[in-house]
């Protein structure tokens, strides 16, 4: 048997049986489920990650006399997003795997996200090879100056290359244009506690069990929680042959990425960047302080943006000081 993880408990994993019913609001969904356990003598390749098995894996199983399903084989990864395990380890924990898009959540106001934020959570998408994009949620709550503060960041990532959108998950504001972005993908939405990525999931499939502004609760009453992501699968017009829309929840998961590039390959992961840099004088520049720099050159010139700019050397100065999470 094949099936999709799409939650994972301690040692037990909920498994999508392929050609199960295929989505999260049906509801003999959760019945369709097959609660499975990894093979006891599965052979782990390397000793890096902490979890064999991430949501979003397509995973071989049998099924046991007692409808659980033993997993022999945890198929090739497409891609995969890390944390880390705990704060000092060397290892790293799958948050999930399989993604098409990383959904960037953040907030111009309640909080403001900060754009070194959104930018290492960008770099974090560009190094593992997933389409990001960004969506700045609680427009309900936005004033002239914050539309302006919006206009202001679209320009700049859209100029980067990315999708940015605004969107309200209370009112309804912006949210179809989500839905039509990212049907028939699976997609990570990722973002600070409390931006309202359960929400926006709510708003994007009406009747998902969510809990919104649970986990900000929890963090405020200062609770150590273990959370990780979950996979709702939903169905959204405008997908041939039905092809349900994945969507990754992350409760709980404040830290995203982990670096494991040298600084050199930074600018690599700064689109805007990666298109100039091969007319910096040193093949080496790091586009720092070096002459005859493109990167600088066209920060100068306003084609690249100052913000982005800065954040790159922030980011810089962090890897080299061997400070690799965030
Ligand atoms: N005004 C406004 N509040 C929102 C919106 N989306 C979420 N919220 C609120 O923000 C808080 C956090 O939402 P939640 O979805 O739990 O955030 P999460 O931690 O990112 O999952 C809750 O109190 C929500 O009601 C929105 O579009 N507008
Ligand atoms: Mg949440
Ligand atoms: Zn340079």
């Amino acid at each position: 048997m094949v099936g999709l993880v799409i939650r994972t408990t301690g040692s037990w994993y909920k498994v999508l049986p392929k050609g199960a019913a295929q989505c999260a609001l049906d509801p003999d969904w959760e019945h369709a489920l097959v609660d499975c356990r990894l093979r006891g003598n599965y052979r782990l390749r390397g000793n890096k990650q902490t979890n064999p098995v991430a949501v979003g894996d397509e995973v071989e199983y049998e099924l046991q006399e007692d409808r659980t399903g033993v997993i022999s084989e945890v198929c090739d990864r497409r891609n995969y997003i890390v944390r880390k395990a705990t704060k000092l380890s060397k290892q790293t924990h799958v948050i999930a795997s399989n993604l098409d898009r990383l959904c960037i959540v953040a907030t111009l106001g309640f909080p403001r996200t900060s754009t070194g934020f959104i930018d290492r959570l960008l770099v974090t998408a560009e190094a593992y090879h997933i389409p990001a994009c960004i969506i700045f949620n609680k427009s309900d709550l936005y004033d002239d100056s914050l539309w302006e503060i919006h206009n202001e960041l679209k320009n700049i990532y859209q100029a980067a290359g990315y999708p940015v959108l605004a969107v309200s998950a209370l009112k309804g504001d912006g949210i179809e244009t989500v839905r039509q972005m990212i049907a028939g993908q699976t997609v990570l939405f990722s973002g600070h506690s409390g931006v309202g990525k359960s929400a926006l999931l709510g708003a994007i499939a009406p009747g998902l069990d969510l809990r919104v502004g649970e986990v900000s609760e929890w963090s405020l009453k200062g609770k150590h929680t273990t959370t990780f992501a979950e996979m709702f699968p939903i169905l959204l017009p405008g997908t041939t042959d039905g092809q349900p829309t994945f969507l990754i929840d992350t409760p709980g998961i404040k830290e995203f990425g982990m670096v494991d590039f040298s600084p050199e390959e930074l600018s690599h992961f700064f689109p805007e960047m990666r298109r100039v840099l091969h007319d910096c004088h040193f093949a080496n520049c790091t586009h720092r302080h070096e002459p005859h720099c493109a990167v600088k050159q066209a920060v100068d010139e306003g084609l690249i943006s100052t913000e982005r700019y800065n954040n790159y050397l922030g980011i810089y100065d962090q890897i080299e000081n061997g400070n690799e999470t965030w």
